[in-house]
């Protein structure tokens, strides 16, 4: 039988892309001769250029989180009562329609893409409904033209969690261009990253002054305040980091699409799991995480074993996006949040598996990764 060595150093699921110091302590320079750090500032304005243009988009807002942005979203569009979700994300998803005071109605998913199933939507629609707020989880696009023609058939706003779309595209369309507003997370543990930070993005001209008051305490001049804004700016020295990362940022991918192609060929042949994004046509990728989904049946091992073993080989995988958004104790009491409604959200909870994905990463380590997995089998 074949020995598979434990790494020596911890593998995480993901580092952030680190560029070269030099070129941040050259941008701190800049700041620090403007003596300008936050509020406005040149390296904010030429990255929100920046991110327009990356994104393909036609209005960026940037924020010091994603977080705060999608709050600011919600609040922009005067979302109230009640919106459609998924329950198959991050927790930042249905708490910014709670501290909107908007009642999250969780939606099943799609058994394959794991989005929000549009198929689903119109049955939870309610006179209180009044927007659907939808992931493109782990970067997968959702079915945005059938989730448009329902909310325009409804008169809904559509937001979407761009959290982990960054650059995807759908032809030749940037995937923050779809919806009401899409938000996009900068923070460290994504493809693109100013540390901490996130960005909306839309199409309606009006919605930029909107959003650019709410995130800064809704000051329009020293003598009105105008709305009860937040405080949801992002700084110089983030803007600067952007800056920096951004001009890697292609190379990380491409380093990332060998990883998952490596991934692919080492673990096509083992019966029991399976991956996202096998075939995605058309759709220009964020490579953000690389997923599996484990049939304990057909694989002789859960998905919790595998995540528990790895641990003893040094790995750390993670079991995104589990627990689900309806078992939080904030949310299980909701109707819509009982196991009954959503079958295919509490199966595929407990298959999935994120395996370490960052530019990093050898192909050596993945090999190694994929001949520790194929040792677990059962
Ligand atoms: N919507 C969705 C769908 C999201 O996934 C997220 C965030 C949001 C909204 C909210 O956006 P932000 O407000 O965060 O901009 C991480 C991230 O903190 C979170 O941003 C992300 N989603 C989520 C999927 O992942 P944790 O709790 O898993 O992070 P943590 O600290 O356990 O880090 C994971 C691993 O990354 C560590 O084990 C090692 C590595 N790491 C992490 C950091 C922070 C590093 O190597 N260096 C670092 O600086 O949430």
């Amino acid at each position: 039988m074949k020995i598979v060595k434990s790494f020596s150093e911890p593998i995480h699921i993901t580092r952030p892309l680190l560029p070269d110091l030099n070129k941040i302590t050259e941008k701190l320079r800049e700041i620090w001769k403007a003596q300008w750090l936050t509020n406005n500032g040149p390296q904010h304005s030429f990255f929100e250029s920046k991110i327009k243009e990356t994104l393909k988009v036609p209005y960026v807002s940037l924020f010091n989180n994603g977080t705060i942005a999608l709050i600011v979203a919600c609040q922009s569009l005067r979302i109230s009562g009640e919106v459609i979700t998924t329950p198959f994300t991050f927790p930042a998803t249905p708490h910014v329609l709670t501290w909107n005071g908007v009642k999250p109605i969780f939606c099943d998913i799609d058994p394959v893409t794991m989005n929000i199933d549009a198929n689903k939507i119109e049955a939870l629609i309610t006179p209180q409904t009044t927007a659907i707020l939808a992931v493109h989880v782990f970067g997968t696009p959702c079915e945005v033209f059938k989730i448009q023609e329902i909310a325009d058939r409804y008169g809904l706003k559509v937001v979407y969690d761009a959290a982990h779309a960054f650059g995807v595209e759908i032809g030749n369309t940037g995937i923050g261009d779809f919806g009401d507003i899409s938000m996009f997370s900068f923070h460290a543990t994504k493809l693109f990253h100013t540390a901490e930070g996130g960005a909306l993005t839309f199409k309606d001209k009006n919605l930029k002054q909107r959003i650019d008051l709410l995130k800064n305490f809704g000051i329009k001049n020293e003598d009105e305040v105008v709305m009860p804004g937040i405080n949801g700016k992002m700084n110089e020295i983030q803007a600067a980091i952007g800056l920096v990362v951004l001009e890697e940022i292609e190379v990380e991918r491409v380093k990332r699409k060998k990883i998952n192609e490596k991934y692919i060929e080492c673990l096509m042949e083992i019966e029991g799991i399976k991956f996202l994004n096998e075939k995605n046509i058309g759709i220009k990728e964020s490579y953000q995480y690389f997923v599996i989904r484990i049939d304990e049946k057909k694989f002789g091992r859960s998905r919790d074993y595998v995540y528990d073993k790895f641990k003893e080989y040094n790995v750390f995988t993670r079991k995104y996006f589990y627990p689900l958004c309806s078992d939080y104790t904030c949310y299980k009491h909701l109707p819509s949040a009982s196991s009954a409604n959503l079958p295919v959200a509490n199966k595929i909870v407990k298959e999935v598996l994120s395996l370490p994905f960052y530019g990093g990463l050898t192909l050596n380590d993945v090999e190694m990764i994929c001949s520790i997995l194929k040792s677990f089998r059962g």
